[in-house]
């Protein structure tokens, strides 16, 4: 999966470098003790640790699951019953919470050397295994093979010219597909270098990409933030001016942020469009039209198609449809769910969900959604049901619905309709509340109280007109 073993820079996280040997015989000394082992999590902080517990699981042929370190106690036991991990791969010093005391911990440390190859694991084998919302109940683990990762980094280096000169710059975090596969491994694969800022501000990113910073990656929510301070802020003008390349992916750029970055700095961000379960699916291309609104064309090797809701293919420009997927870029399958599996996939094309169309020349927009239960905020997927569930545990909730609504700085802010059972609780205890048991970006960021939920003859809230 990774051929470089250069004295270039592989991994940078503050004033801490590997090169692409050291991380190779590193990595590879802690693969030798992880080898056979049947699945290890790994405890995700922003640090070169993360990146070194997961290369080396990957060189020992070893899945990995990679946590969430402001995971709360519900959501863990869930992913740690559902992967059964045999050992917890963390930095030395680091606190794991108590719903990892029954597994094993291994200390990653940087010190380690062995150059003894290991063998080349099959491409079918799972790689990694990383956990994500649905509609309803807990978050599912979705196994990715090597042969979905490799072919996802290539094709993305293909359409964004990604070379071993590159430097990426990025604060994403390291337990979703987003940071951890185009971020960590995409430079890892190519050869060239990661710098990770430990935390998104646009002070860090403008100072790394004023230096030898190449490429930016983040989510809608980072691109709003340089909006509302590109105009004004000449030191992060001239850094984004500088990049080669600046790609927003994990929900929909705002038409207003890109305008606004590039008449500020020069530059129009690239869009790609992509899903933990697909990996990378469509993106304007490094030497394509930078059209706002718009996720750019097909990568090399995946078939994209929009159907009906009778499940017909759409081949007119401009139809509205659900996206559907094939391609070496898809997922194997959902760990211990072999029914949502088969229900993800139509004639062996993976049901996205997104609603899309395609433009005359090829290029696709995503409109909307399918599920109305699904949010992203800020990036993250996240499920209704899930907050609901929690929420329906605390003593002072009779009933719960949570909707999305737009936000201009998250995408769309988690809303929770509650019916108390008798007084009106706390709202920061009831936000407080989600927060530990499930994780703090699953928080509703609004609680509104109310007497009743709008129901139809089934018995079922009507979310549409909560939103109304
Ligand atoms: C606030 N905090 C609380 C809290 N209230 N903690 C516990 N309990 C409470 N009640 C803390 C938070 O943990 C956080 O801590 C801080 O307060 C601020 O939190 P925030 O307001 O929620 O978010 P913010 O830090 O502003 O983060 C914005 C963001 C983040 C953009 C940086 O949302 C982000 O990193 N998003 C990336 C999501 C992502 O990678 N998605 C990719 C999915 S893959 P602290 O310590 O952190 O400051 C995918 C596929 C694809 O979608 O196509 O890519
Ligand atoms: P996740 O399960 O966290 O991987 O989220 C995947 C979802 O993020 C997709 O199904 C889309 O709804 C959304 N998404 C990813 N990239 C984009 C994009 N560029 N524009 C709009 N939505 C996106």
């Amino acid at each position: 999966m990774f051929s470089s073993h250069s004295d270039r820079v592989a991994l940078r996280f503050g004033d801490r470098t590997l090169t692409h040997a050291e991380l190779a015989s590193c990595a590879g000394a802690l693969a030798h003790q992880l080898a056979g082992l049947p699945r290890v999590a790994v405890w995700a902080t922003p640090t070169i640790e993360t990146c070194v517990a997961v290369v080396a699981a990957l060189l020992a042929g070893v899945p990995a699951v990679p946590l969430n370190p402001k995971v709360g106690e519900r959501e863990l036991a869930h992913i740690v019953a559902d992967s059964a991990p045999a050992n917890v791969l963390a930095a030395p010093g680091v606190r794991l919470p108590d719903g990892l005391q029954s597994v094993p911990r291994r200390e990653v440390t940087l010190d380690g050397r062995s150059d003894e190859p290991l063998p080349e694991p099959d491409a079918e084998a799972p790689a990694l295994i990383v956990y994500t919302s649905g509609t309803t109940g807990a978050p599912k683990g979705v196994v990715l093979p090597r042969r979905a990762i490799v072919s996802t980094l290539d094709a993305v280096a293909d359409a964004w010219e990604w070379t071993s000169s590159d430097v990426l710059v990025h604060a994403l975090p390291l337990f979703h597909v987003h940071g951890l596969i185009l971020g960590v491994l995409g430079p890892l694969r190519r050869g060239g270098t990661l710098h990770h800022l430990g935390k998104f501000s646009t002070a860090a990113l403008a100072e790394a990409l004023n230096g030898d910073g190449t490429m930016m990656f983040g989510v809608p929510t980072m691109y709003h933030r340089i909006a509302e301070e590109v105009g004004g802020n000449p030191e992060l003008a001239q850094a984004l001016k500088g990049a080669r390349l600046l790609v927003s992916g994990s929900a929909a750029l705002p038409v207003s942020d890109h305008e606004r970055i590039a008449a500020a700095t020069g530059q129009r961000v690239v869009e790609r469009y992509g899903m933990t379960e697909t990996l990378m699916n469509t993106s304007v291309r490094a030497n394509g039209d930078r059209r706002p609104g718009a996720v750019g064309v097909p990568l090399p090797g995946v078939e994209v198609r929009l159907v009906d809701d009778a499940g017909a293919a759409l081949a007119e420009p401009g139809a509205i449809g659900e996206i559907q997927v094939r391609g070496p870029n898809l997922f194997t399958e959902y760990l211990n769910r072999p029914d949502a599996t088969a229900e993800a996939f139509a004639d062996g094309w993976f049901r996205t969900g997104d609603v899309g169309t395609r433009d005359q020349d090829g290029y696709y927009r995503i409109v909307g959604r399918k599920a109305t239960d699904i949010i992203k905020s800020g990036g993250y997927k996240i499920g209704a049901g899930e907050i609901e569930n929690a929420l329906l545990e605390h003593p002072a909730v009779a009933e719960v619905a949570v909707t999305g609504e737009p936000d201009d700085d998250l995408g769309e802010r988690i809303v929770a309709w509650v019916v108390p059972s008798g007084a009106a609780p706390d709202e920061r205890e009831l936000v407080d509340h989600v927060a530990r048991l499930l994780t703090p970006h699953k928080r509703p960021r609004l609680v509104r109280f109310v007497e009743s939920l709008p129901r139809n003859d089934m018995g079922k809230v009507v979310k549409r007109a909560l939103r109304a």
